[in-house]
């Protein structure tokens, strides 16, 4: 037994004790080995991926071959972890460096518990495009079976600056940030470990604050980009690999792309305001033109307050509001176009009253897109405005919609919802904890139930939680599908729960309501502010978010939401790609 000390920035001393080299078997499970210890590029005359490109067939694997690299000039680091049921069941651990990922097979996966010693086997550097890597690797060929994106974020090298000499030197820091995988990870190579060209590695996490005792990677087994489990994405081959297309949506099934008109090509990503478009609504005065998006939008009463102040938020005025929708017009796009759009509007602010608004008005700029309902009887609302385009979103904040609430239906199909609806609507004795167990116990059945879903805070006091269904699924079965689930959930906790119709009914418990799986009803779209003090907004979240004690429903405004995105991404993007079929509940 060897031993060796490492010593962390906090002084802490980590005793590593090295056993002999582990079983034959669990070795044999790692499907990919590298070929060559070194991965020098000046052994490798062609380069860091030839090993890479020896191993494989492109015309027969979906993997990607793959651009000669170039190291990334700027930008966080990337890395993605993927777990792959091939001869074995392994994880790929890959760290972006000098524009290849820096790989190790790890077989029974990376944690968050600071007691794990995890073996790590070095495997060949793959193309940077192998990032969001997911499908099935046919049978027969290299590393044959399936692949899910498990985890993917960023990192940094963790005292030093040069991870590749790291890596060559047997010591690895990274301090991750992933949906999954948090705080610093080390690779250690083991003395020895080297017989046959195979190097063999230990995998460990810090016992820092992101370490969690116990915790089991087999236990979070969905795709960070799909959501699907790798048997889900064994189950459906006409899912294809499509590199040119966002992370997000580069997964598409041909099935839904033919069957349902709702399913279109990825648009090309919009971009948000220029600083210098920013900076000339910041200069305008109470109103006046902005050229913005490729329209000129007039604007008024800009200076006026929208959203009152509240303990440490000061007010937001109208211009806060417009420059909001600007730069939020390229995250939130995806989950308003193609749709009706019911404005929630409050013209003198949150402070007063507002109505809702969903007929678009004669004066509206004829730019705008525009949707006759055909089922509109006479009296109701006959046209409404879709959002389609950044500037139409920055037209609606100015005509004093504060709030956005997109039909879950597309305008082809409004019948047909994308999303299948959980609304957890907390009663006047519901706590913030009762909610939150309401969300765990819905958390828990749909993991079991395998079914892609994500909850989002409502930015008032409820969490929803929005599951994308299959192309052609109706109203009446995602309500009666919701209900069938919140009931069983309900059944676990009725002293939180009541069934009752009527409010004054309620005793104060919490509704689960299913209800609003109806066509023209709506939840708040994702990334929309609420008419409240402080400009609280909508957002998405992490299931693993609702055990973070700092979580409040009406916790992020539209101040945080962007260094938000900039660190955790949006957590909804994957259900933009829609879902499977609703598994039947018994
Ligand atoms: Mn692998």
């Amino acid at each position: 037994m060897r031993r060796r000390v490492i010593s962390d920035a906090a002084g802490n001393d980590w005793l590593i004790r090295y056993f002999g080299p582990p079983e034959a078997t669990e070795r044999n499970g790692v499907a990919e080995r590298k070929q060559s210890s070194t991965r020098s590029k000046t052994s490798e005359p062609s380069g860091p991926l030839a090993a890479y490109h020896r191993k494989r067939d492109f015309p027969r694997t979906p993997e990607p071959a793959g651009a000669p690299p170039t190291p990334r000039p700027d930008g966080p680091r990337r890395f993605v972890v993927q777990r792959h049921r091939a001869r074995r069941l392994h994880y790929d651990l890959r760290f972006e460096i000098d524009g290849v990922l820096v790989s190790w097979a790890v077989p029974r996966g990376p944690t968050l518990d600071p007691k794990a010693r995890r073996m790590a086997v070095h495997v060949e550097d793959h193309p940077v495009e192998y990032l969001d890597f997911e499908g099935v690797i046919p049978a027969g060929q290299y590393g044959g079976g399936d692949v899910i994106v498990w985890d993917m974020g960023t990192w940094e090298p963790h005292g030093t600056d040069d991870p590749a000499a790291a890596v060559a030197a047997g010591e690895l820091h990274a301090e991750v940030l992933g949906d999954k995988l948090r705080g610093r990870l080390v690779l250690i190579r083991r003395a020895g470990g080297q017989e046959e060209g195979k190097e063999q590695w230990l995998l460990l996490h810090k016992r820092d604050r992101y370490a969690v005792e116990g915790w089991n990677p087999e236990d979070h087994p969905h795709s960070v980009l799909s959501g699907r489990t790798n048997e889900q994405v064994k189950a459906d081959p006409d899912r294809v690999w499509r590199s040119d297309l966002p992370a997000a949506r580069a997964s598409v099934s041909t099935r839904a792309a033919t069957a349902h008109p709702a399913a279109k090509p990825a648009e090309p990503d919009v971009q948000g305001p220029s600083d210098e478009e920013l900076a000339t609504l910041d200069a305008l005065g109470a109103g006046g033109t902005w050229d913005v998006f490729g329209q000129r939008l007039r604007l008024t009463n800009l200076d006026k307050v929208m959203f009152p102040a509240r303990p440490g938020y000061p007010a937001v005025t109208k211009r806060g509001l417009v420059g909001y929708a600007a730069r939020i017009a390229p995250t939130i796009l995806p989950y308003l176009s193609g749709r009706a759009l019911n404005m929630h509007r409050y013209p003198n602010g949150a402070q007063a009253n507002g109505f809702w608004h969903k007929q678009l008005p004669a004066h509206a700029p004829d730019w705008l897109t525009r949707w006759d309902n055909p089922d509109a009887d006479r009296g109701e609302t006959s046209t409404y405005l879709v959002v389609d385009s950044p500037a139409a979103l920055v037209w609606a904040a100015n005509f004093g919609a504060l709030e956005w609430h997109a039909w879950t239906s597309p305008i082809e199909a409004p019948h047909c919802p994308s999303y299948a609806l959980v609304d957890l609507d907390p009663g006047t004795a519901t706590s913030w904890e009762d909610l939150l167990t309401l969300a765990r116990l819905h958390r828990t059945a749909l993991d079991h139930l395998g079914v892609l879903a994500r909850p989002k805070i409502t930015g008032r006091r409820g969490i929803q939680i929005w599951i994308p269904v299959a192309p052609g699924t109706g109203f009446d079965e995602t309500r009666s599908w919701v209900e069938q689930l919140s009931r069983a959930v309900g059944a676990v906790v009725p002293e939180l729960v009541s069934w009752k119709w009527e409010v004054r009914d309620r005793g104060g418990h919490a509704r689960l309501d299913y209800t609003q799986n109806a066509v023209n009803k709506t939840l708040v779209a994702p990334y929309s502010p609420r008419a409240a003090a402080g400009a609280p907004v909508s957002v998405p979240i992490d299931w693993e978010e609702l055990d973070d004690p700092a979580l409040r429903p009406d916790g992020i405004t539209i101040r945080e939401v962007f260094d938000r995105l900039a660190t955790r991404g949006d957590p909804f993007r994957p259900l933009l790609a829609g879902g499977p079929a609703l598994p039947p509940l018994s």
